[in-house]
């Protein structure tokens, strides 16, 4: 069985629309970020930046912090969504999302989002990147059915949580038809669906 403690944040929903997908056994420990609840000595053993998602294999006692570390460890655990052949490519999909897609949305969500008007300079920072970046992402998902290739991996998992959070970002996200083709797609998935929920409030998927 697999404890994930996350908050319910892209990050956290990466893990748990995983663990739906390879239909592990598994449950959720909230931790309130709000709160701190990060910085308690007991969260920082098993995470030492402070940072959700972490997950405890109970199998083996294992913990694990990143989400990109934990997407890897479930698809070789599980066999799924990590092809051996495919893994090269994968992870250059995947660290780019870990790098890139995350840090930068996620700073867009920061000025645009949540603190409107107190940094002009970062505002249009934070934009201007994040338009960039869903232009990347439409352009290669123009030539290739998922991230990786023809087939739906880790780094669609990883990728999906940060673009359902398109209504904060604003830029528009029925302008990429591939994109919001690949968004639609994945969205539909049940796995998906449920994982996304990942406090099981009836959280739906945000619709293009
Ligand atoms: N690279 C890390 C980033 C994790 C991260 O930024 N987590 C946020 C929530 S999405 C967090 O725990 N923030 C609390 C803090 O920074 O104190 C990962 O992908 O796991």
């Amino acid at each position: 069985m697999i404890e994930l403690l996350t908050a319910n944040t892209p990050n956290g929903k990466k893990i748990s629309i995983m663990l739906e997908e390879i239909s592990f056994k598994y449950k959720v420990t909230k931790i309130n970020i709000n709160k701190k609840e990060q910085f308690k000595p007991e969260f920082v053993k098993l995470s030492p930046f402070s940072k959700t998602p972490v997950i405890i294999d109970h199998d083996n006692n294992k913990s694990l912090f990143e989400s990109g570390a934990i997407l890897i460890y479930l698809g070789e655990k599980s066999g799924k969504f990590y092809d051996k052949n495919e893994r090269t490519t994968i992870n250059q999909w995947l660290m780019g999302q870990m790098g890139y897609v995350g840090p930068m949305l996620g700073q867009h969500h920061q000025f645009h989002h949540y603190n409107p008007g107190k940094s002009e300079f970062g505002e249009n920072r934070y934009f201007k990147i994040s338009e960039r970046i869903y232009s990347e992402l439409n352009e290669r998902l123009s030539k290739s059915n998922f991230l990786a290739g023809k087939n739906y991996t880790i780094a669609d998992i990883a990728t999906f949580p940060w673009i359902a959070r398109h209504e904060w970002h604003d830029i528009g996200l029925k302008k990429y038809s591939h994109l919001s083709r690949w968004y639609n797609q994945i969205s539909k998935r049940k796995a998906v669906i449920k994982g996304y929920d990942l406090l099981k409030k009836g959280e739906e998927i945000p619709k293009v």
